[in-house]
């Protein structure tokens, strides 16, 4: 008995146990053989001889039993050390990190901006129904207040639809002149080849005495804009309506895919629209109680501008962080 208990006791890893545990209770182990004796006694000492038998055998499964579970989880200990990552080493690979291209587009277009002598200015994600709405002249049943297109929570708070709340923001706390842009996160209930419900915008704003700044201003800063990002285009204003602007157009440039011929991309018609601006609409200045100014405001949407710098196909590619596209920045 001290034998078995001691050779047991003295397995150092799982296979030995096992191979013991074998010798024990294998077809040819001890207790077979012990098993195959009882045949050979009396009848009267058989029952005595198989109690012993079994109570023996109970008693090594136990043992068994625990000094595996000590072995196993030994064994994890020593897996669990043995393939732990010590993420402070150097790798020997030189790798080097880079802006996501949604980030390098938002940048390139701020730089223009604050060359043109904008500052920027941010604000909460979290917007209520004033500012991302009713001071933006959006009705009560404008269908951009549709369940459909805006996270609302439970408090009749919300997700920003776009970074306009920043402005009507900047209003309220300042006086004219303004010349700012508003970078950042918007969210939409949308999600397809062109949507995702998170994107990014900049818009701008430009606001002066009354007479100071212009439709012919904001025409002029919109095209150069459009040069310097895309280069030797053609650009055009087309009427459109917002109901923060009057008048108000989407501005479009010649497609840079096909030089303005008709392709897959600018749908056959030479054009890829950009941007949406106007003149501020009096109802705008009236919500934030400005009276006696004028101004400009734009708007653009930062991963369109991307994937045509990028000849990127799907948007949602530039939210899924394969790193197969996002080494091709580096
Ligand atoms: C204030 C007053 C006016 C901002 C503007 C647009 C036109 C526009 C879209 C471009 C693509 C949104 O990301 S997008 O879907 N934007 O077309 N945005 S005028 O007008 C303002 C903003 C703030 C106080």
């Amino acid at each position: 008995m001290n034998e078995i208990k001691q050779a047991i006791n003295d397995c150092e890893n799982l296979k030995d146990l096992e191979q013991f545990r074998l010798s024990l209770f294998g077809k040819k182990g001890l207790f077979a053989k012990e098993f195959v004796k009882m045949k050979s006694l009396p009848n009267e000492k058989k029952r005595d001889f198989a109690q012993k038998l079994n109570a023996d055998k109970e008693f090594f499964l136990n043992l068994l039993n625990d000094k595996k579970m000590i072995l196993e989880s030994i064994a994890i200990e020593e897996e669990m050390r043995d393939e732990s990552v010590d993420v402070t080493l150097f790798n020997s690979t030189p790798t080097s990190g880079a802006l996501h291209p949604v980030m390098a587009t938002m940048d390139k277009i701020i730089e223009y901006f604050l060359s043109m002598n904008f500052s920027i200015q941010e604000g909460p994600l979290v917007e209520d129904d004033f500012h991302n709405f009713e001071a933006l002249n959006l009705p009560k049943y404008h269908p951009a207040r549709d369940m459909q297109d805006t996270f609302y929570f439970k408090d009749s708070m919300l997700l920003r639809t776009h970074t306009s709340p920043v402005q009507i923001r900047t209003m309220l706390e300042s006086e004219p002149p303004i010349r700012i842009i508003s970078p950042g996160a918007v969210f939409r209930r949308d999600y397809d080849l062109t949507h995702t419900p998170m994107f990014h915008q900049i818009e701008g704003l430009v606001v002066d005495k009354d007479g100071v700044v212009s439709f012919a201003n904001l025409k002029y800063i919109l095209e150069d804009f459009l040069k310097y990002m895309f280069g030797d285009v053609k650009v055009r204003f087309r009427p459109s309506f917002f109901p923060f602007t009057e008048p108000s157009a989407e501005v479009d440039i010649s497609c840079i895919f096909c030089k303005g011929e008709g392709c897959r991309v600018c749908s056959q018609t030479g054009w890829l629209e950009i941007l949406g601006s106007g003149v501020v609409d009096p109802n705008v200045f009236k919500a934030v109680g400005y009276e006696g100014v004028s101004g400009y405001a734009f708007g653009l949407g930062i991963e369109r501008v991307a994937m045509l710098l990028h000849k990127i196909p799907d948007l949602r590619s530039l939210f899924e962080g394969d790193l197969r596209l996002l080494e091709q920045f580096r």
